[in-house]
């Protein structure tokens, strides 16, 4: 979430832009020409200042695109379409394959649990919020959890932000509430021995702040019976190969945000593939529908956390098959 002030009433200009929506200048120039928006004002050295209610429909307009549309068919859609197009109930416009990247796609929680949860959140009731979600594990177990309530709260709560209708510090607490909750889950879990496999390694690569993915699916692979071993966020290539090797590892999963540059995302998983032993294999967690449709080579591309399950049952299918392949008849 942007950490930015609002710099109202002068506007923002292309870098604070660039930097909370995660569009490039270039794209917002080239858009300005291309498609008549953003229309920025200009300060008296003819600098672009962009007022709040364009850098709010830039927000808009960039989750779309994560989620698989086009820019010539989103840049320029009004601000009442662009809400209707991420609105749960009206995704006409967001193509089937990029649906499982879209926020709009995950797992569904009662939406009342999670209006409820949204407004403890919002009256800052932090131990009914607590109390709420601790109830919401025991009641559905952790795996549950994770797909049905903490995932949907998170969407939430991102699109309440970028709607503005969520401040910064509120989104804060609530990631932090669920990274407690998430935690001392993962803490009472019975330890994996040495017979869990596969053997998991799970990190954010350097720049990515976002961890709470992460410990998700460290929840999801620990409930399927894997040994994890979680290094946090933003571990250099270098360590990241170390500590497989130390560990014995068999799968790196890497999780990755709708924050960062999908371009950047593949250069990054295709040099841990070069230089990744070719037994590790590489599981990334993307939200990106257009990098899921094109692949990348030797890398297992996951949108979902509810896939989890299922790449541990291959995995696992694909080791016993190779084991009787290796049985002397
Ligand atoms: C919490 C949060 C934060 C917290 C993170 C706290 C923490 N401890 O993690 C903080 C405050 C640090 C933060 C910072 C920023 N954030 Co933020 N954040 C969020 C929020 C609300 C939730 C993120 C999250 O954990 N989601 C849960 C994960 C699991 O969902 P996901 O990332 O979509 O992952 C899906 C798949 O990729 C897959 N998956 C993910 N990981 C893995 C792993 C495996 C193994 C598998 C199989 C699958 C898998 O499963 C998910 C779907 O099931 C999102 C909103 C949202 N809808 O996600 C915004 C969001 C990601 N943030 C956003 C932004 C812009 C930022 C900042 C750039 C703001 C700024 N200007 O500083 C910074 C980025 C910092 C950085 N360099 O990375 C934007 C990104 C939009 C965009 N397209 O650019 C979002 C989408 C909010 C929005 N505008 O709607 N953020």
């Amino acid at each position: 979430m942007s950490d930015i002030e609002d710099p109202a009433p002068t506007g923002w200009t292309i870098s604070a832009v660039e930097r909370d929506t995660r569009i490039g200048k270039d794209t917002l120039r080239v858009w300005e020409r291309r498609y008549g928006f953003p229309q920025p004002h200009r300060d008296p050295h003819g600098e672009r200042l962009y007022p709040p209610e364009q850098v709010e429909r830039l927000r808009h307009i960039k989750r779309l695109l994560d989620a698989g549309l086009r820019p010539g068919r989103v840049v320029a859609m009004p601000m009442e379409e662009l809400l209707r197009q991420a609105d749960p109930g009206g995704q006409a416009g967001v193509d089937s394959a990029a649906a499982p990247a879209a926020r709009e796609s995950a797992p569904r929680a009662a939406s009342a649990d999670i209006d409820t949860l949204m407004a403890l959140l919002r009256s800052h009731d932090l131990r009914g919020l607590r109390r709420s979600l601790g109830q919401a594990l025991l009641q559905r177990g952790l795996a549950r959890f994770v797909t049905e309530m903490a995932l949907p709260l998170l969407v939430e709560v991102g699109a309440s932000w970028s709607r503005g209708q969520l401040e910064i510090f509120e989104e804060h607490l609530c990631s932090e509430m669920l990274e407690t909750v998430l935690r001392s889950a993962l803490g009472s879990a019975p330890p994996a021995d040495t017979t869990s496999r596969p053997r998991v390694l799970l990190s954010t690569l350097p720049g990515e702040q976002h961890g709470l993915g992460l410990l998700m699916a460290e929840a999801l692979f620990s409930v399927e019976g894997c040994h994890c071993m979680n290094l946090g966020r933003q571990t250099p290539l270098r360590d990241l190969l170390l500590a497989a090797r130390t560990q014995r590892s068999e799968v790196i999963a890497l999780s990755f945000s709708a924050a960062n540059n999908p371009n950047q995302v593949l250069d990054s998983l295709l040099e841990l593939r070069r230089q990744a032993p070719a037994a590790l294999e590489i599981w990334a967690g993307v939200p990106f529908a257009p990098l899921l449709r094109r692949g990348c080579e030797g890398v297992r591309l996951l949108g979902q956390l509810d896939e989890i399950p299922a790449a541990v049952r291959q995995w696992r299918e694909a080791g016993a098959e190779a084991r009787s392949h290796a049985q002397p008849d």
